[in-house]
């Protein structure tokens, strides 16, 4: 888990996933007025695989106003040479089978640094991200489970349920998350923001060919841009 101060100079955004759509996150960004020189993206993971930019991801991680957690699609980078590679690449991981050994490795060391957890103080309280969902009740648990695990199978199985389940979305639980003002996660594309409780889930497949946009979640006003799914009126 990451810890980050309250920005006391711009504004924190946070972002679902990205699946290798940069120049379309970035025209959602010039959208919003976003300052990289004051402002911050955090992201919810999956930044790579379907799209065509998977390669332009470590331009993106070098951006020091730039701080994603671990999606599910990131992990299997992180463990490309023990990974179930058919799922994978049935799920648009070819562009890795494509790049060179070296660069492979590259790619992972890169990846292995995203933590499983990002927190980030705001005026309004703290508000936490992961890529899928926080499996305890309360924050704090899933902060000492994270970084005291009893062993390493454990923290696998951990980080896994935070990276992969859909618990929470499908069974529309609203019981929240102690400990936070608002958890941020993504990973189930929706035609909308869904708010359960206090859990904020913000895919809304900016990476889909058609039908889906990118939603920044305003961290300290938990407004989003755009307000409203774009097109709505044609769509009913
Ligand atoms: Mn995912």
């Amino acid at each position: 888990m990451k810890r980050f101060t309250a920005n006391a100079v711009g504004r924190d955004f946070a972002v679902g996933d990205i699946h290798g759509y940069f120049t379309r996150l970035q025209a959602a960004l010039d959208a919003a007025g976003f300052n990289p020189l004051l402002d911050r993206l955090f992201s919810v993971g999956d930044l790579i695989d379907r799209g065509p930019e998977c390669r332009d991801v470590l331009h993106w991680l070098a951006r020091p106003w730039f701080h994603p957690v671990r999606g599910n699609h990131d992990d299997y980078v992180v463990h490309f040479d023990t990974c179930d590679v058919d799922s994978w690449i049935y799920n648009g991981g070819s562009w890795f089978a494509g790049l060179s050994l070296a660069d492979q490795q590259a790619f992972s060391a890169q990846f292995a640094e995203l933590p499983i957890a990002i927190e980030i103080e705001t005026a309004h309280g703290l508000i936490g991200i992961v890529h899928a969902d926080c499996p305890f009740p309360s924050w704090e648990e899933l902060r000492i489970e994270l970084e005291t695990p009893e062993n390493n199978v454990q923290l696998t199985q951990l980080q896994n349920r935070c990276m992969w389940s859909r618990r929470r979305i499908d069974q529309l639980e609203t019981q929240g998350v102690e400990g936070l003002r608002a958890l941020v996660v993504g990973h189930t594309p929706l035609r909308r923001p869904v708010r359960l409780g206090n859990v904020i889930h913000i895919d809304t497949a900016g990476w889909k060919p058609d039908r889906g946009y990118f939603t920044l979640l305003n961290l300290d006003t938990l407004e989003t841009i755009p307000a409203m799914p774009p097109n709505q009126s044609h769509r009913q």
